[in-house]
């Protein structure tokens, strides 16, 4: 069963195979979407470019989501050449590197600064932007990360970026509900991308997450992916300002602990 038959969407914040948005880019296509791209800048193109002709994307822009001119020059260009669209995906987030170590309270003005113009503003600016070319029925997605509930050592200005990108979710889902255009967000578990390499004590935080997460299974951009699908169809037509956790159901967890053996499994 194709979901997104028919549907036109835009992708913001590929930078290469491992990213999250190329998870949402791929299962889209299967599911029977025509996709275009965004990615951030000249540096990145000669990775997106081929990665969007390897699945026959024809639409690929780049876009620094922090100038409001290159917002508004790619809603023109989305305009050209689709009229209307069906879904935007916001999968963008960026702190300065030196803000994601060390006690929070450290944050700079400027790193406050940056990491809520990236990693928020952003997504209400491009609501914005695209909210004349939405086509009743469409969705917007964003990615959290549950830092932004629960304290993360390091994560820092990121998890207070993630409480308002998700508050921001809401605040949008209730805007654009009489268009009947949907707001959602999925907070995923940890995923080996670009954003996560380098981070101090990532790999530990990575290993101990599928030990203790109920379901013991790393979190897959095919896995965001799938989900991203089903919150921008219709079969979850009546689903807005919601958080959707993809994450192996870590975030239920009161303890973090490993497992005892248990006894009914012995044998
Ligand atoms: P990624 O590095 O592949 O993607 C982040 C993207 O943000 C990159 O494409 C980068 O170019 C883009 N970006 C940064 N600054 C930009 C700017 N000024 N203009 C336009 N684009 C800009 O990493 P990812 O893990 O795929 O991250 C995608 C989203 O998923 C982020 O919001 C991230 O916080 C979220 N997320 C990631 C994880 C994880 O563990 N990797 C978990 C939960 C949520
Ligand atoms: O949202 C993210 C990634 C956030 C991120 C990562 C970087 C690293 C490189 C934002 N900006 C930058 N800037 C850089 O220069 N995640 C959910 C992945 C992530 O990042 C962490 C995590 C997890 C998980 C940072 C500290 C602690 C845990």
């Amino acid at each position: 069963m194709k979901l997104l038959s028919g549907k036109i969407a835009l992708i913001f914040g590929i930078a290469n195979k491992r990213s999250i948005a190329w998870g949402i880019a791929q299962a889209f296509q299967q599911h029977g979407a025509q996709v275009g791209f965004s990615y951030a800048g000249k540096a990145l193109e000669r990775r997106v470019k081929p990665l969007a002709e390897s699945i026959g994307v024809g639409f690929v822009e780049s876009c620094d989501v922090s100038s409001d001119e290159e917002i508004a020059s790619i809603a023109d260009k989305a305009k050209d050449t689709f009229g209307q669209i069906d879904i935007l995906v916001h999968a963008i987030g960026f702190a300065n590197k030196d803000e994601l170590q060390g006690n929070y309270y450290n944050t700079s003005r400027e790193g406050f600064h940056v990491a809520m113009d990236i990693s928020v503003y952003s997504f209400t600016a491009l609501a914005k932007a695209f909210q004349p070319m939405l086509r009743p029925g469409g969705a917007l997605l964003t990615l959290s990360y549950n830092g932004g509930d629960r304290v993360t050592p390091n994560y820092n200005v990121m998890g207070i970026a993630k409480a308002a990108l998700e508050a921001s979710t809401r605040y949008l889902a209730y805007d654009f509900g009489p268009q009947n255009v949907r707001v959602n967000a999925i907070s995923a578990g940890p995923v080996r991308t670009l954003a996560a390499a380098g981070v101090s004590g990532f790999k530990t935080m990575y290993r101990q997450f599928t030990e203790f997460a109920p379901l013991q299974q790393e979190i897959t951009i095919e896995d965001i992916g799938n989900t991203a699908v089903y919150l921008c169809s219709d079969l979850a037509a009546k689903t807005t300002g919601e958080v959707v956790f993809v994450d192996s159901g870590y975030n239920i967890l009161g303890v973090p602990a490993p497992r005892e053996k248990n006894i009914d499994e012995q044998g």
